[in-house]
This record gives C-alpha cells, structure tokens and sequence, in this order.
C-alpha cells in the first residue's frame, strides 16, 4: 500500500469545492505551487531531451502533447506524486488513484495556432467506470488570449458524447450545440502554479494562442484503481499506483460505450483498431476483411 497522501500534511478541497466539481465537472485551485516549483518545472521542460521530443513534433507552430512526460525526467514523476495534487484527488474519487496517463501540453508561440478541438477525455480512451480526472498543472497563467481550455458547464454528467464520423473516431466532439451556447461555457484559467481539474467526460477544448508567447501545462490523467481501460493506448506509465492500494476489483457503470475504432489509413494509426487495451483480438484478427473493408 503507498500512502503518499498522508505522508504531508497537505489539504484535500473544501466541501464547496467539491460540490463545484460535481455540479460542472471541473474546478480550478490557485497557487498550489510555488514560483520556485514552477521554475525547477520550467527548467525540466527546456532540457536536451525534452526540446528534441518537442522539436520532433513541430512545438514551434502546433499544439504538441509530449506523452510520457514522467519517463523523460523524474520530476515530473514526483509532480503526479505530489500530495498537493493527490489529496485533493481524494476527496472526489477516493483514496486509490492510478496515473492514467502524462503529458507536457503545449501551445505554440506563433499567434493563431494551438487550437485543441472539442471532446471528451474519456471517449478516446473508455473505462469501465467514470471515476477518471484530468489535472493541468500550469507553468504559464491561463488566459483566454493565449487559448486556455474552455469547458461546458455540467457536461460530465451528459455520458458519452459521439466523436465518430462513420464509424470512425475523428478525435473531436461532433455536437456542436452544446459549446455553440455560449453561456455553457467557461473559461478555465489557473494562474502560474496554479491547476485545473475536470472529469474525463467533461466537455472541453481551447482555441489558438493569441498571445504570442508559449503556453505550457503538464497534464496528468487519473483514474480509480477500479477503474479498468477499454480501449485506446497503454502508455508506459498507464496504471502505476500513486497513491492508496491494489484493490483487484473492477467497478463497471451501466450504460453503452462506443468503442473509439481507428482508422488503419490515419497516420495516428496504431496498429491496433480498438488500441492496445482492447486489443481482445489476436494480430490476425486485427488485418482482418473485416476492419479493413
Ligand atoms: O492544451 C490544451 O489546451 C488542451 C488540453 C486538452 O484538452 C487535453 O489534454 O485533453
């Protein structure tokens, strides 16, 4: 059993926070960590093996999400550790919290890129249950110049919105009416050291970087330890326990999930069409007619 939370004194939120979070499905905390964290965050970001993988995914003129983040600087790995973080996590799913995934999400500096189209978190990867957060730790304020997230209020609680055209999963929400009503729509802006937190099926996205200057976020995407991946990608830290126990249980929600199916022509195709987690089918299976007709 790892219990890092109780390790530091550190807060969970208020119970006004809480039921902020319940009835939006996000919620932002200021000043959780330091200018002096944040620099050392900073830092880490700038290094030889961080910018080539930056570089490698154009960061100059696009929005880049370097996944893994944790496996490229330790850092990192004890930032998704951070009791900060982790106790507040506890107080709205509960005490056993895996890391689902890692990312440095970046906008770029160049004015008028960066957007990041409308979704769900949880429709590109579906867990049997829903008790899955997303926290964004911020190393630049928010704003809505430089195209912080938007999210629609209450969302979370509307299931499984439809990302797919024909079949296939495009990665991005095809109902547009729900952000299409303005007064739904918030502007989620943490300052520096400061993070957001939402719930994998709120609905969120952000527009281009206006201002000129980079925008950076780490994102750190959790999950109950009962809450088991369907589909879509394990990552190399997919699963690691931070805090609580193993319990060995799956919890499932009742309700229809469609499957995030790829397409094998798309250059984000991963060899697999329902993703590695899924993959209930053998190789064969998968270069069947049948997926690919
Ligand atoms: O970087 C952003 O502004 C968007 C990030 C996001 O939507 C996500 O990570 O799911």
């Amino acid at each position: 059993m790892i219990d890092r939370v109780k390790d530091i004194e550190v807060d969970g939120l208020s119970e006004e926070q809480v039921d902020e979070f319940h009835k939006n499905g996000f919620i932002v905390v200021n000043d959780v960590f330091s200018m002096e964290e944040v620099e050392v965050l900073r830092r880490a970001t700038e290094s030889e093996v961080v910018m080539d993988r930056l570089n490698q995914g154009g960061h100059a003129t696009k929005a880049v999400h370097l996944l893994e983040i944790t496996t490229l600087d330790p850092i990192f790995m004890d930032l998704a550790r951070d009791p900060k973080i982790l106790n507040r996590l506890v107080s709205l799913i509960g005490p056993d919290i895996q890391l689902q995934h890692s990312k440095l999400a970046t906008k770029p500096p160049s004015k008028g890129k960066g957007t990041f189209a409308w979704h769900q978190d949880l429709a590109f990867f579906p867990h049997t249950n829903s008790s899955v957060l997303a926290v964004m730790v911020m190393l630049d304020d928010a704003t809505p110049e430089n195209g912080c997230m938007q999210m629609v209020r209450g969302s979370h609680k509307l299931g499984y919105l439809n990302h797919s055209v024909d079949g296939l999963f495009t990665a991005e929400c095809r109902e547009s009416h729900y952000w299409e009503k303005k007064s739904n729509v918030a502007q989620i802006t943490p300052k520096t050291g400061g993070i957001s937190i939402h719930h994998g099926l709120t609905l969120h996205g952000s527009p281009a970087n206006l201002s000129g200057k980079p925008r950076r976020g780490v994102v750190f995407e959790y999950r109950t330890d009962d809450a088991y991946q369907i589909s879509d990608t394990i990552w190399k830290d997919t699963g690691l326990l931070m805090c609580g126990q193993r319990r060995e249980v799956v919890r499932c929600e009742p309700g229809l999930i469609r499957l995030p199916k790829q397409d094998p022509k798309s250059e984000f195709y991963t060899g697999h069409v329902f993703g590695s987690a899924y993959n209930q089918n053998g190789e064969l299976t998968d270069q069947s007619e049948y997926y690919r007709d």
